[in-house]
């Protein structure tokens, strides 16, 4: 396949324009974004995206899950679409590029083929996945899960939020569930262009990150049960205080991740505390331990310690500890060639690049099980991501736009 001359490049002010209008929509209160998935927030976001994309001569397509397709046509129709995109709903105290940039820098590699009349063999498709995050409804990657085959259609539709509103109804209600059967539309190669959200590039003055591998996952939600009393009059030995469970768990968890280090994380970031009043213990504790790790032993060995240790620690001090698995994914090797591409691509433009592991998760990892599939990463500021301080430079997005359009130029093969 020729490869993209290295004078291709993508209109990096229209990108940056488009990802500042987009962040308009579900503002955060510190300058980020809440727009969380299946809001009427995330309607609107949905609908700026497909005039954009019809804008762009792009026909959409939307799937029973509410996943987004912009088809831009190919000269062979029959060749199997080369796919591109990422995430539009964010974290409630999210910034403004996590996924948008995936999905946004797509869409600028189409609408700059069009403005340099680039035909491509394999058509172009530019994806919006549903529900990334996870926050909302858990578990991540929900609907890229769905069309991967990791979980049923059904089961999706049942998840609840914190008010019980279920996933289907929702997603019913912001009209956004489409007709096409999820997971039926073959992939020729799938690109995912993200930000880091860790600190490794921009530590190093690095450019781009060719992503070779992701982090395995494991979500445990725990339900701790002791009883509610009086603050006041309850003695101390009376107590069955599930707040403690709670505590005891959350110092086990980091002090199983520390032992792994450099190649594990772990921490508890969902806490529903009940009935959560100044002047009642706590009766019930629910929250979710996130265990990663790039190494599948280390995710092992983890959940191991973990569920050897954690119902002794409440045992202890009266209370029960109940857990569920609701969120996992064994560490994705992404696919040689998409990952040459990436490489080969940022090389012939100049960029410095790593090859780098993904901290987070991504629609990717899950599409990588399907499709060959591989990310670029672009630097973000101090590596915070999930802070509404999430801040990247236009010149970085601009370089991973660029990388993005040249792995899918390369991989949907230029016709001259
Ligand atoms: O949880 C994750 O890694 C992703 O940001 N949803
Ligand atoms: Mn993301
Ligand atoms: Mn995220």
């Amino acid at each position: 396949m020729a490869a993209p001359g290295e004078n291709l490049k993508i209109n990096g002010s229209r990108l940056w324009d488009s990802i500042m209008e987009m962040a308009k929509i579900g503002p955060g209160i510190a300058g980020g974004n809440n727009r969380q998935t299946l809001t009427d927030d995330d309607a609107a976001g949905r609908a700026l995206f497909q005039s954009w994309c019809e804008a762009a001569g792009m026909t959409m397509g939307v799937d029973q899950i509410g996943n987004m397709f912009a088809y831009r046509e190919g000269t062979d129709p029959d060749a199997l679409p080369v796919y591109a995109g990422s995430h539009l709903d964010t974290q409630p105290t999210g910034g403004k590029y996590d996924g948008v940039l995936g999905v946004l820098g797509a869409l600028e590699a189409v609408r700059s083929m069009n403005d340099l009349g680039i035909k491509t063999k394999h058509p172009i498709v530019v994806v919006n996945w549903t529900n990334e995050e996870g926050t909302r409804f858990a578990p991540a990657m929900l609907a890229s899960g769905v069309f991967a085959g990791k979980h049923e259609l059904d089961w999706a539709f049942d998840r609840v939020d914190a008010e019980g509103k279920k996933f289907g109804d929702e997603l019913e209600r912001i009209g956004w569930k489409g007709e096409e059967e999820v997971g039926a539309r073959k992939i020729h190669a799938l690109f995912e262009l993200h930000i880091e959200q860790g600190p490794i590039l921009e530590a190093e003055g690095i450019d781009i990150g060719v992503v070779t591998h992701g982090q395995g996952l494991r979500w445990i939600e725990c339900t701790v049960t002791g009883k509610e009393s009086h603050t006041g009059s309850t003695p101390m030995p009376m107590r069955l205080n599930a707040g403690r469970g709670l505590a005891r768990i959350t110092e086990l968890v980091h002090e199983i991740a520390m032992k792994h280090q450099p190649n594990s994380v772990g921490a508890i970031g969902h806490i529903d505390v009940y009935p959560n009043s100044r002047n009642i213990i706590p009766g019930k504790v629910v929250f979710t331990v996130d265990f990663r790790s790039h190494v599948q032993d280390i995710i092992d060995a983890m959940l191991e310690e973990f569920y050897a240790r954690a119902p002794g620690l409440c045992e202890e001090i009266g209370v029960s500890l109940e857990t569920e698995i609701v969120g996992s994914f064994d560490p994705p090797a992404f696919d040689e060639n998409c990952v040459s591409a990436v490489r080969a691509a940022a090389e012939r433009l100049g960029y410095s690049h790593i090859d780098i592991v993904s901290g987070a998760g991504h629609d990717a990892c899950w599409i990588n099980d399907v499709a060959p599939t591989s990310m670029v990463m672009c630097p973000c500021v101090d590596g915070l991501s999930h802070n509404e301080a999430e801040d990247i430079s236009p010149e970085w997005a601009e370089a991973g736009a660029n990388v993005l359009f040249h792995a899918v130029l390369e991989t949907a093969e230029i016709v001259e």
